[in-house]
C-alpha cells in the first residue's frame, strides 16, 4: 500500500489485543511519535503506544500543549497521534486539534473511553457529569475531526481503513474512540485487506473535464501568474506544482499563509502579495493578469490580503483545489490535485507566457544600523539563518512582519496564520524538532503567545531537543494594542515573569539563556548559538509600541478589517 507515494509495512500482525491494532497501524503509516497526556480510561492506548517498538511516547505538559506539538509534528511528517483521556483530557486539547483541521494537517486524536460496566449501568464516574450519560463529548471532538471511528475489536480492521483514507483524503484530524475493556480485547473483524485504505482515485471523465478547462484557459490567456498554495505541502506534492510552473513558464507571487511553499529566491519568483503591503509592482502584475491559477486553493483571508485591500477580479482565478477545480462557472469535483498536475504535465508546453512587465524589485534585506527593534531583529535573524534550519513563528507581531522578508533558500518554515491560537508556536516547535532532528528549530514568540504554553519547555529538557527560542518581550500583548481604538488597554499588560530563568526551572540542562536589549548583544547571542550544542533561550527586550511595518499598516486600516 502507498501512501503519499511512501509504501507502507503492514507490522499489525504482532497487535495482540484492539488499543495494541490501532497503534499499530497507524505506526504502519510512518508515525514515529505519539504526543500523550495519560488518564485511565485511556490505559490500553497507553499501553500500546508504549509497548509499540516503532513509537515513541512523549509525554506532554498538557494536552493543549500535546495538541499542538501533534499538529507541529505532522506538519513535517505528515500525520501524528494524539491521545487523550476522556472528556476532560480530549476536551483540554480541542483548540489545537480544531487547528489542525482549520490548518489541513492529519492528527489522529486518540481517545480512550469508560469500560463497559459503568456505561450500562449508567455509573456515576469521574469525567461525567453525573448523568449517567456517557456520549456527552463525541460530537464536540468530532466536530474538530474530518472523521470519527469508534474502534471496537469487531469493526477494528475495516474502521481503521476507513479513518485512515478519509483523514489523508482531506489532510485534517481524525477522532478514534476506543473503550477500556474494548482497547483490551483481541481484534475478531473478519475484514481481510487490513490495508485497503489507499488514497483514492480522481474520477477519469471529470479528470479530463478539469483538464480541458485549464488547457483551454491557458490557450486564450497572455499573462499568466500562479499563487502557490501551503496545501500543496500538506498533500505532499509541492515539486510536482514547481514542475508545472516551471513548464508553464509563468511568475508565481507567495502570500503570507503560503510563505515559503516555494523558494523565494525561484527565478520565476515575482513577489508577495498581500493587498496594500505586496512587494512594490507584485499587485499590479497579479492583478492585471487575465489568468491567475490559484495551485492548491490559496485562501482570500484577512492576513492573505492584507485586510482585505487587495484589488483582484476573482472572476479571472482558476481554483486548482485539492480536491476539485473551480472557475467562475463551475466546480468540477473529484478530481485530485495531484493526478490533475500530472495530467497537465503530460499535455502543457510553455508557450510564452513570460510576464509583459519586468519582474519587479524584490525587497532585499535592509541594510542594519545599530538599533534593536522589531525590524532589526529581523534583519538580524534572517542573515542568520540558513538552510538546515526551521523557523517556527508565533500568531502576534512576530509572524506579522517577517513574511514580507524572503527567508533563505532551503529554510523551512512554519506559521499557524489561519487559525491564529497564540501558544501554539512552542509546542509546535517541540513537534517540529522531534519531527526532523537533522534540522535546528528556531522558534520565535512574543512573550505573551509564550506564556500560554511556556511549560512545554520542561519536555524539551526532558527529551533533550535543542531549539534556539526568542522569546520577544514588548511588555505585553502588542498586537492588540495595535489593533485597538483605545490605543492602551490595561487588559494587554501582562504578569512579568523571568524568562531568563525559564529553562533551569524547568529543568532544560545545560541550556544557553541570554537576555539582550541591544544589536550587538543581539548579534553577539546569535554567534553563540549557532555553535551552541543544547538548547539556547534569548529574551529580546522590544518596544511596548514598536509595532513594525505591518501593524503599523493594519493600525492605520482598523476600517477595512472590522468594519471600524
Ligand atoms: C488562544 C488565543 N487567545 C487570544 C488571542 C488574541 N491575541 C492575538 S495576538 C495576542 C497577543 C500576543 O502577544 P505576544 O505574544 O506578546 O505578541 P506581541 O503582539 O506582543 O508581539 C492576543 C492576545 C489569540 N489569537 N489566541
Ligand atoms: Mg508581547
Amino acid at each position: 500500500m502507498y501512501i503519499n507515494g511512501k509504501k507502507i509495512h503492514n507490522t499489525v500482525e504482532n497487535a495482540i489485543n484492539t488499543a495494541q491494532y490501532v497503534v499499530a497501524r497507524l505506526a504502519d503509516i510512518g508515525i514515529e511519535h505519539s504526543f500523550t497526556v495519560p488518564g485511565d480510561f485511556a490505559f490500553a492506548i497507553d499501553h500500546a503506544l508504549i509497548n509499540n517498538e516503532k513509537i515513541k511516547n512523549i509525554i506532554n505538559a498538557n494536552e493543549l500543549n500535546a495538541s499542538y506539538c501533534a499538529d507541529g509534528y505532522a506538519r513535517v511528517k505528515g500525520a501524528a497521534i494524539l491521545c487523550t483521556t476522556y472528556a476532560v483530557g480530549e476536551l483540554s486539547a480541542l483548540n489545537g486539534v480544531m487547528g489542525s483541521k482549520a490548518e489541513n494537517v492529519v492528527v489522529f486524536h486518540l481517545v480512550g473511553t469508560p469500560n463497559d460496566a459503568a456505561v450500562a449501568k449508567r455509573k456515576q464516574v469521574h469525567h461525567t457529569l453525573g448523568d449517567g450519560e456517557y456520549g456527552n463529548f463525541f460530537a464536540l471532538s468530532a466536530a474538530a475531526a474530518c472523521v470519527f471511528a469508534n474502534i471496537t475489536p469487531d469493526n477494528a480492521r475495516r474502521e481503521m481503513n476507513r479513518v485512515i483514507r478519509e483523514a489523508f483524503k482531506y489532510r485534517k484530524p481524525a477522532y478514534i474512540t476506543v473503550s477500556l475493556d474494548d482497547g483490551n480485547r483481541p481484534v475478531t473483524d473478519p475484514t481481510l485487506d487490513d490495508n485497503n485504505c489507499h488514497e483514492i482515485n480522481s474520477n477519469p471523465e471529470q479528470l479530463n473535464q478539469a483538464t480541458e478547462l485549464v488547457l483551454s484557459a491557458l490557450a486564450k490567456a497572455n499573462k499568466v501568474v500562479a499563487i502557490p498554495s501551503i496545501k500543496l505541502d500538506r498533500y505532499g506534492i509541492t515539486n510536482k506544482a514547481i514542475k508545472l510552473i516551471e513548464k508553464l513558464d509563468i511568475p508565481f507571487v507567495i502570500m503570507p499563509h503560503d510563505k515559503a511553499t516555494i523558494s523565494e529566491h525561484h527565478r520565476q519568483y515575482t513577489g508577495f502579495y498581500a493587498g496594500l503591503l505586496s512587494d512594490e509592482g507584485t499587485s499590479d502584475i497579479v492583478e492585471e493578469a487575465d489568468l491567475i491559477l490559484n495551485i492548491g486553493d490559496a485562501l482570500w483571508s484577512d492576513f492573505n490580503t492584507a485586510g482585505f485591500t487587495n484589488n483582484l477580479d476573482l472572476s479571472k482565478v482558476i481554483n486548482l483545489a485539492p480536491l476539485f477545480v473551480e472557475d467562475k462557472k463551475q466546480r468540477i469535483t473529484n478530481v485530485y490535485l495531484s493526478e490533475l498536475i500530472d495530467s497537465l504535465l503530460s499535455k502543457v508546453s510553455a508557450k510564452n507566457y513570460k510576464p509583459k512587465y519586468d519582474k519587479p524589485k524584490l525587497q532585499n534585506l535592509p541594510a542594519l544600523n545599530n538599533t534593536l527593534s522589531l525590524q532589526s531583529f529581523y534583519i538580524h535573524l534572517l542573515n542568520f539563518l540558513n538552510k538546515n534550519d526551521t523557523l517556527v513563528v508565533e500568531t502576534g507581531s512576530s509572524s506579522l512582519n517577517l513574511p514580507k522578508f524572503p527567508i533563505p533558500d532551503g529554510t523551512k518554515y512554519h506559521n499557524q496564520t489561519l487559525w491564529g491560537s497564540i501558544g501554539w508556536a512552542t509546542p509546535a516547535a517541540l513537534g517540529i524538532a522531534l519531527a526532523n532532528p537533522d534540522s535546528r528549530t528556531i522558534l520565535v514568540t512574543g512573550e505573551g503567545s509564550h506564556q500560554l504554553t511556556l511549560n512545554e519547555l520542561g519536555v524539551m529538557g526532558r527529551y533533550k531537543v535543542n531549539p534556539i527560542i526568542f522569546c520577544l518581550n514588548n511588555n505585553g500583548y502588542m498586537v492588540e494594542r495595535a489593533l485597538e481604538l483605545d490605543p492602551d488597554p490595561s487588559y494587554d499588560d501582562l504578569a512579568q515573569l523571568i524568562y531568563t530563568k525559564l529553562p533551569e526551572a524547568f529543568g532544560c540542562q545545560n541550556w544557553l539563556a541570554l537576555k539582550v536589549e541591544t544589536a550587538a548583544q543581539l548579534e553577539q547571542a546569535l554567534q553563540q548559538a549557532r555553535t551552541y550544542q543544547n538548547g539556547v533561550y534569548i529574551e529580546v527586550i522590544l518596544g511596548k509600541y514598536d509595532y513594525g511595518t505591518a501593524l503599523n499598516f493594519f493600525n492605520s486600516h482598523l476600517k477595512e478589517m472590522y468594519g471600524k
